[in-house]
C-alpha cells in the first residue's frame, strides 16, 4: 500500500507538493524533504513546493515556496502533505492535477484525493514518509534527513507525546544515521527570540486558570503586536501553557481578524494531557489529533462556550478515575 507513493513518483514527470496554511514544521520539513529526495533520486523530474504563506518564524530554516503556472500542476501528480481536508491546503490549485496523493497523519475528516495514505497514529506526516524510505531501504541525503528529523520532533515534541513508539524512535535512528545535525534541529524548531521570550512570559502571567487543572488565555491583537509578533508567531504559543502536572487541558485564543460587525474572531490551539477533545473542536470549526486541535473563527461567545465544554470534560475524567 505504502509502496503507492513510490510508484506515483516514478510514473510523472512533473510532481508539484502542497501543505496546509499556516505552515508548521511539519508541513514545511515534509514538503522540503520530499522534493529534496524528489531532486536527489530523479534530477531530470521536475519538482516544486508550492503554498502562499511562508512562516517568517522559520525563514531561515526553509527556503521560500517555489512558483509555478496552472499548466504545470495541471499534468502534475500533487502530493497534499500534513493537511487534513481540501479547505485548508495552502494553493487550491492542486485539485486540477492529474493525480492526487494525500499523505496525512491527521484524524480522517474528508477524502479528497484519488490515493490516500493516512495514519493518525503517526507522530508527524515526516514520521510516515521517513518510514516509507526506510523500509525501501533508501539512504536518504543529509538535507532531506534534517527536513524530516525537524518536522518529527516539532510535532512530537521531541518525542514526547503519548503516541509515540518503538517504531518512531527507530524511524529517528535511521534519520540520525543519514547525517542529521541533532543540535541545528533543535535549536530551529524550539530555540526562542527575546520578543519572543517576554511574550512567552506574558502568556504565564496573564493565562486564566480555572480550579488548578485547565488553563486558557485570550491574546487580542494589540498583544501580541505589543510585542512585536505576528498573528502566526503568537498562535503557536500554546505549549507555553503545557508541561504543568495540575493542567490536565489548556488553550490559547490568538485574535486574528475583526469580522464585519467589528466583533473579534480567534483561531484557537486546544491542548490535553490525556483526555480525547477532537469531537469538541469539531464543533468549533477545528479538528486535528486526539489531545492536541486547531479551532478557527471564534467570537467571544465562542470561546466562553468552549471552554465550557472543555472544562466539563476534563472534570468527567478525573471523577471516571
Ligand atoms: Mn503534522
Amino acid at each position: 500500500m505504502k509502496n503507492t507513493m513510490f510508484e506515483l513518483i516514478e510514473k510523472y514527470d512533473v510532481i508539484t507538493i502542497f501543505r496546509h496554511v499556516s505552515p508548521d514544521s511539519d508541513a514545511l520539513g515534509s514538503q522540503f524533504g520530499l522534493k529534496q529526495w524528489i531532486m536527489d533520486t530523479y534530477p531530470n523530474k521536475q519538482v516544486f513546493a508550492l503554498g502562499y504563506e511562508n512562516s517568517k518564524s522559520k525563514e531561515n530554516v526553509y527556503p521560500c515556496s517555489d512558483q509555478t503556472d496552472d499548466e504545470t500542476i495541471k499534468k502534475s501528480l500533487a502530493i497534499v502533505l500534513d493537511t487534513a481536508n481540501a479547505k485548508r491546503v495552502d494553493d487550491s490549485r492542486f485539485q486540477s492535477a492529474t493525480h492526487i496523493l494525500k499523505v496525512d497523519h491527521h484524524i480522517l475528516v474528508d477524502s479528497f484525493a484519488d490515493t490516500e495514505i493516512v495514519d493518525d497514529l503517526a507522530g508527524a506526516t515526516c514520521e510516515i514518509l521517513s518510514g516509507m524510505f526506510m523500509e525501501n531501504g533508501y539512504k536518504l541525503s543529509a538535507a532531506c534527513a534534517q527536513y524530516l528529523y525537524g518536522g518529527l520532533i516539532a510535532d512530537t515534541l521531541r518525542f514526547s507525546i503519548p503516541t509515540i513508539k518503538p517504531h518512531t524512535l527507530t524511524i529517528a535512528s535511521y534519520l540520525v544515521g543519514c547525517g542529521v545535525d541533532v543540535a541545528k534541529a533543535n535549536a530551529d524548531n524550539f530555540s526562542t527570540s527575546l520578543k519572543q521570550y517576554r511574550f512567552e512570559n506574558f502568556i504565564r502571567s496573564n493565562c486564566t486558570v480555572i480550579e488548578d487543572t485547565f488553563a486558557y488565555m485570550i491574546v487580542r491583537r494589540e498583544d501580541y503586536e505589543r510585542f512585536g509578533l505576528t498573528f502566526e508567531e503568537a498562535k503557536e504559543k500554546v505549549f507555553v501553557m503545557g508541561g504543568v502536572h495540575e493542567f490536565l487541558a489548556w488553550a490559547l485564543f490568538t485574535e486574528k481578524e475583526k469580522d464585519e460587525f467589528g466583533q473579534p474572531r480567534f483561531n484557537g490551539s486546544l491542548r490535553s494531557q490525556h483526555t480525547q477533545i477532537t469531537d469538541i473542536a469539531m464543533k468549533y470549526h477545528g479538528g486535528g489529533h486526539r489531545y492536541a486541535c486547531g479551532v478557527k473563527d471564534l467570537t467571544l461567545e465562542d470561546i466562553d462556550s468552549l471552554v465550557t465544554s472543555l472544562l466539563n470534560r476534563v472534570k468527567e475524567e478525573t471523577e471516571v478515575k
